[in-house]
């Protein structure tokens, strides 16, 4: 393993940094959750906001030369659009990034990881309007001018090769996909991330000096239930539709045949806009690097392609494919430590960009915090311990070029669903006691990883 390998851990603002109220920061879709949701509110969750000095003491202690965080856009401009951006939330980053570096730890920022501005919701229905778009390059042009001298490393919008599959996440707009004009929605929604994708790609280019910015997607690793071909094909159809359609966009710069023809069979033309195609074929809109989340691997069998028209959400959709060769967490989700050499493999082979792990490991109820403090995540050493081993053997044996590991919620935090007790961390959060930090088992197990440099697993 390389000695620049990056180490580290993985984190979002929504689900870790609490301080919604404080220091001006406005409305995000996820505060308007808290106000309407019964039961979640995540306007403290892990409040890195008022403990970011102990958790980075805590992080450099375990080792990290690396931490992926994501600014708050509602933090900077408060209703996503604002004349100015908001100097108190400009001086909690740099707070935070400055601490970091004061421990050699190099921030990976996520410029979108889906705390939309409410106020945009409202007033351009979010990503269905091109002012959105407008306003996050706005706020991106913040992020990199203020913050660029710093950060060298960023990230676009997360996870949206799912976008498709949920396009009403961000906008008052929620058609259901048997009503009318829902193509046409979900392709404008998706077509505006994309355009604001590739212009902030470009502008990171032109502003941050060695700058490298990269896309994040969810892997969609799928396998066949079967050998019967139609199975091979459901889980090759899976995988374009929920990956390789995306990441031949932003790679090579213009939509596939297969969306090409999903727009022209909506009677839409926005995918050949002459100014859109100008843009993402420039070389500076294009990523210097690949990176994603790596969970599980699912199964497909024929007939699950209705499985996933119908699902309402991912999860939903995730869990229903069994496969019989492999454990589930108790969340129904596969353990597929192989699936994670394998994903490694294809998307280096398709691309031949530079993959980095930003998350991965196993979220859970199960951890106890004992009367001593201590917390016995044997399962979770167990979990990361496999899919270490099956990384480096892609680094080592398949020669992939995978340049970092940031496991993710390596402080606990909310799950995306508000889930507190599903936890992730090397670090237990008090949520019922002043949020006070504990160290777990894993937490000096992975200590002990990073030392070694993945010797000592
Ligand atoms: C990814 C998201 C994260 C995180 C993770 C784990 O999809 O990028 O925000 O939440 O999944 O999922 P969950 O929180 O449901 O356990």
């Amino acid at each position: 393993m390389n000695k620049n390998f990056l180490w580290g851990g993985s984190t979002s603002a929504f689900q870790f940094e609490g301080g919604a109220k404080e220091g001006g920061k406005g409305e995000s879709l996820y505060d308007f959750f808290s106000k309407t949701k019964e039961g979640v509110d995540y306007s403290v969750t892990s409040d890195f906001y008022h403990h970011y000095e102990e958790d980075i003491e805590l992080m450099a202690e375990m080792g990290f030369n690396c931490f992926r965080m994501s600014i708050a856009w509602t933090r900077l401009y408060p209703n996503g659009d604002d004349a100015c951006y908001n100097q108190s939330g400009v001086d909690f980053y740099n707070r935070v990034i400055n601490k970091l570096l004061h421990h050699n730890i190099q921030p990976v920022v996520t410029l979108f990881h889906w705390d939309m501005p409410y106020h945009l919701i409202e007033k351009y229905d979010g990503w269905n309007g091109k002012e959105t778009v407008d306003a996050f390059i706005k706020y991106c042009r913040t992020c990199f001018e203020l913050f660029g001298d710093r950060v060298k490393y960023w990230l676009t919008l997360n996870e949206n090769n799912l976008c498709k599959l949920i396009p009403f996440m961000h906008t008052k707009t929620k058609l259901k996909s048997d009503e009318e004009g829902y193509e046409q929605f979900k392709l404008k929604v998706y077509h505006n991330t994309n355009v604001a994708h590739f212009k902030a790609v470009k502008l990171c280019h032109d502003l941050v000096e060695d700058g490298k910015i990269g896309c994040m997607i969810a892997s969609s690793l799928a396998y066949p239930m079967t050998s019967h071909p139609k199975d091979v094909f459901a889980a090759m159809r899976h995988e374009h539709s929920k990956m390789y359609n995306y990441l031949d966009l932003l790679v090579k710069g213009k939509y596939n045949h297969r969306e090409c023809a999903e727009f022209s069979a909506a009677g839409m033309s926005i995918h050949q806009d002459e100014e859109f195609l100008l843009l993402s074929s420039e070389k500076k809109a294009k990523i210097d690097f690949i990176s994603f989340s790596y969970y599980f691997s699912i199964c497909m069998h024929d007939n699950d392609v209705k499985i996933e028209s119908q699902a309402k959400t991912m999860q939903m959709m995730y869990a229903a494919y069994e496969n019989p060769m492999l454990e589930k967490s108790s969340f129904g989700w596969t353990i597929d430590p192989l699936g994670l050499r394998i994903f490694l493999n294809d998307i280096y082979d398709r691309y031949n960009l530079p993959l980095l792990i930003v998350e991965n490991g196993l979220g859970v109820e199960d951890d106890v915090l004992e009367t001593d403090y201590s917390v016995h995540d044997d399962y979770r050493i167990k979990y990361l311990k496999q899919h270490i081993i099956q990384m480096k053997k892609a680094i080592e044996e398949d020669q992939i070029d995978c340049f970092g590991f940031l496991p993710w919620g390596c402080i606990d935090l909310y799950s995306a669903s508000g889930n507190k007790n599903k936890r992730y961390g090397f670090v237990f959060v008090d949520y019922d006691d002043n949020y006070k930090r504990y160290k777990k088992d894993s937490f000096y197990w992975y200590k002990k990883v990073i030392e070694s440099n993945a010797e000592e697993l």
